[in-house]
């Protein structure tokens, strides 16, 4: 904690006689803030590979990025040739801050030609990875490298421009992630979830045919049989009930709609969507994302040790026999679970109060109350009576 800030927090508790204690648990409040609150390891069955930056310069991000064949177990017991970028369904989640300059060199190892697009970002039509208008097509064995300067924070995905539908069926997708440095939102406890779907024969492992399914296929998009997150089937959390946690989420499925929810029925604070950051949060029990599309959600599961809470995908009606002829049930992404000894590794009275209490969220009704709640996080101090 910044001597100044230290200082703030004093004078606005006023209370010299307690001070001296109050202060103690106040600096452990902002070092666990910027630690996070979650037990440790609590995203280790969801945590993305990263890529890594081989570039010394803080404001360029440079990469290898390989599109190839590798055989991953996606599900249990069989192994599957998948499509990948750098050996992993997702590809490496691309980390930069806005007006970085990202530097991709990309190789192509795959039995087919491919490119690289960069969803949702603005780039010179040049890097846009679209074969015929912006490059040809990197051929087996070819390369290519983009370069361009990232001007929007948010969260973008990669994936490829040619036969979009099969290559991205088979496994080619990542996320790229823009951070904004002047953003403070004081919750450190961030994923970010990358939603698709896998065709894959559960008994030999193969990849279905990009053009199976039939004439449900056909006019409905074809919609893989195992929903994945972060190229897993239905992993784990481990949480602190309470504790805030912001998800970053892609659909990078090829054709399917996510209607998410939690199944305890608590409301996401959605903050932001493909644009940025809305102007102020919206309470939302129900998440859809459509395929391309990316939500930036709050959440602090209130629920009890032992009892695990679920995100699930219920199938979204878009009309027209879209989901009258498919299956109807919810599938589970993940489990939460909430360990009990891992709640009683932080004290409790951090939990409803201070900068990372669920509370501010869920009144930050305008822009200027949004804008209030980030710009003072770090000096807002608990109020004295909270514990
Ligand atoms: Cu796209």
């Amino acid at each position: 904690m910044s001597g100044t800030r230290f200082a703030s927090v004093m004078e606005n508790m006023k209370l010299s006689r307690i001070a001296l204690s109050v202060a103690v648990v106040v600096c452990f409040a902002v070092a666990s803030s910027a630690e996070g609150l979650q037990p440790e390891g609590w995203d280790a069955n969801l945590k993305l590979a990263e890529a890594e930056d081989t570039n010394p310069d803080p404001k360029i991000v440079e990469i290898n990025l390989e599109a190839r064949v590798a055989s991953l177990e996606i599900v249990p017991g069989v192994k599957t040739d998948a499509w990948t970028y750098n050996g992993g369904v997702p590809g490496p989640l691309i980390r930069v801050h806005r007006g970085d300059r990202l530097i991709v060199h990309f190789s192509n190892r795959l039995p087919h030609s491919t490119t690289v697009h960069w969803h949702g970002v603005q780039v010179p039509i040049e890097m846009d990875g679209v074969p015929g208008v912006s490059q040809p097509p990197v051929e087996t064995g070819g390369s290519f490298t983009y370069d361009f300067v990232v001007p929007d924070a948010g969260l973008f995905w990669y994936h490829p421009h040619v036969m979009s539908a099969a290559q991205v069926g088979f496994g080619l997708y990542g996320a790229l992630l823009v951070e904004d440095p002047s953003e403070n939102l004081g919750i450190p406890d961030q994923l970010v979830m990358v939603l698709s779907d896998i065709a894959i024969e559960d008994k030999t492992g193969e990849l279905h045919s990009p053009d199976s399914g039939g004439v449900l296929g056909a006019l409905f998009g074809r919609e893989g049989n195992h929903v994945l997150v972060n190229g897993r089937i239905r992993p784990t959390l481990s949480i602190r009930s309470g504790a805030p946690q912001r998800w970053r989420i892609v659909n990078s499925a090829k054709s399917r709609y996510f209607q998410l929810q939690l199944d305890n029925q608590q409301p996401f604070q959605l903050i932001g969507v493909d644009g940025g950051h809305l102007e102020y949060s919206v309470e939302k029990p129900l998440i859809v994302l459509a395929p391309g599309e990316r939500v930036d959600v709050l959440i602090a599961p209130q629920v009890e040790a032992g009892k695990p809470v679920t995100l699930i995908n219920i199938p979204f009606d878009r009309g027209f026999g879209s989901v009258e002829y498919r299956h109807r049930a919810p599938s589970r992404f993940f489990w939460a679970n909430i360990r009990k000894q891992s709640m009683l590794r932080i004290p409790v009275c951090l939990e409803a109060r201070g900068p990372q209490s669920p509370h501010r969220v869920s009144v930050a009704r305008s822009a200027q109350e949004m804008t209030s709640w980030s710009q003072t996080s770090d000096r807002s101090g608990p109020s004295p009576t909270s514990c």
